[in-house]
C-alpha cells in the first residue's frame, strides 16, 4: 500500500498559521513525523484560505524539501500553482490531481510527462461525482485511454473514486468501492487505485473507526495506496492487518513490526 500522508493541508489550522506565519518548524515537525509513521510521499495542499496561493506552495515544497527527498503530491486544482510545485520537487512528483474533462487531461497529462511525474485522476467531470459505479468507471476508462495516448506508464497513473462523507452521500461509499474494482479490468497491467480517505468520515462521529474500516474495505477490493493520516497508529495497524489477509506479505507472530522495519 502506497501512502501519502494528508496532513500538511491548509484544511488543518495548524497547517494554515503555519503558513501564514513563515513558521517552517511546524510544517518540517509534520514532515519527519508522517514519514517515520511510515508514509510513502507527503500530500501538499495550500488550503482553501491561502492569500497567495502559489507563493505559499512553493514555500510549502521547499521547507518540506529541507528535511526530506520523499515524493510529494502536489495538491490543487490550479494549473500555474501545480507547475510551481512540481518544478521545485526534489524527489518524485505527483499530480493531484486532474478531473477526468478532456481540457483538464489535455493539460495536466503532458505536465505528468515534462516532470516525469505521477498523476492522480478523479473520476468526475463537468456534470460533477457520479452517483454510481457504472458511471465513474466509465469516466475512469476515458482517462485510462488519453493517458495511454499520451504515452503514461499505467503504473504512474492512480484514478481516484472520490469519496464522499458517509453522512451525506452513504450510498457513495459502496459505489466507490465496486468502482476500485472495476478499475481493475480497465486494461492489463491496470492502473493504480486511490482514495482520499478522511472524506468518507467528515462531521461523521467516530471519525477513527469509520476511516479505519472503509480503508481494510478498500484494501480487500483492490486499492493500491491512500491519502491518509498515518499519525493515526490504529489506522495504519488495520492497514498493514488487511494487507496480510490479502496475502500482500507472510504472516510471522510480529508482522506488524516487521512491517514497519522494511
Ligand atoms: N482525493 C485526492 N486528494 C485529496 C482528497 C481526495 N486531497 C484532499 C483530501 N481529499 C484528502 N485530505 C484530507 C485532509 C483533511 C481532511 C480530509 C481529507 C479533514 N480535515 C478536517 C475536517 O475537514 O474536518 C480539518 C479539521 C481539523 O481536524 O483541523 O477531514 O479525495 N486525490
Amino acid at each position: 500500500m502506497f501512502v501519502i500522508g494528508e496532513r500538511i493541508n491548509g484544511m488543518f489550522n495548524d497547517v494554515a498559521k503555519a503558513i501564514k506565519q513563515g513558521d517552517k518548524a511546524t510544517i518540517q515537525g509534520l514532515a519527519r513525523k508522517q514519514m517515520e509513521a511510515g508514509a510513502d510521499a507527503l500530500d501538499v495542499n495550500v488550503g482553501p484560505a491561502a492569500e497567495e496561493p502559489l507563493r505559499a506552495m512553493e514555500w510549502l515544497v521547499n521547507t518540506i524539501g529541507e528535511v526530506t527527498d520523499a515524493p510529494l503530491a502536489i495538491d490543487t486544482t490550479k494549473f500555474e500553482v501545480m507547475e510551481t510545485g512540481l518544478k521545485l520537487c526534489k524527489g518524485k512528483a505527483i499530480i493531484n490531481s486532474t478531473s477526468g474533462d478532456k481540457e483538464k487531461l489535455d493539460r495536466f497529462l503532458p505536465l505528468a510527462k515534462k516532470y516525469n511525474a505521477s498523476i492522480i485522476a478523479l473520476t468526475m467531470n463537468k456534470s460533477g461525482i457520479p452517483q454510481d459505479a457504472q458511471s465513474r468507471a466509465e469516466i475512469a476508462a476515458q482517462i485510462v485511454t488519453c493517458a495511454q495516448e499520451q504515452g503514461i506508464d499505467m503504473n504512474d497513473l492512480y484514478i481516484d473514486g472520490v469519496i464522499l462523507p458517509v453522512n451525506v452521500a452513504q450510498d457513495h461509499s459502496r459505489e466507490v468501492l465496486e468502482t476500485i474494482r472495476q478499475c481493475k479490468l480497465l486494461c492489463d497491467p491496470p492502473p493504480k487505485t486511490i482514495l482520499g480517505l478522511s472524506n468518507v468520515s467528515q462531521k461523521a462521529l467516530n471519525r477513527p473507526l469509520v476511516n479505519r474500516t472503509y480503508l481494510a474495505m478498500a484494501i480487500a477490493c483492490g486499492l493500491d495506496a491512500a491519502i491518509l493520516d498515518p499519525l493515526d497508529k490504529d489506522l495504519m495497524n488495520s492497514m498493514i492487518t488487511a494487507e496480510l489477509l490479502m496475502g500482500k506479505q507472510i504472516y510471522c507472530g510480529n508482522y506488524l513490526e516487521a512491517y514497519r522495519k522494511k
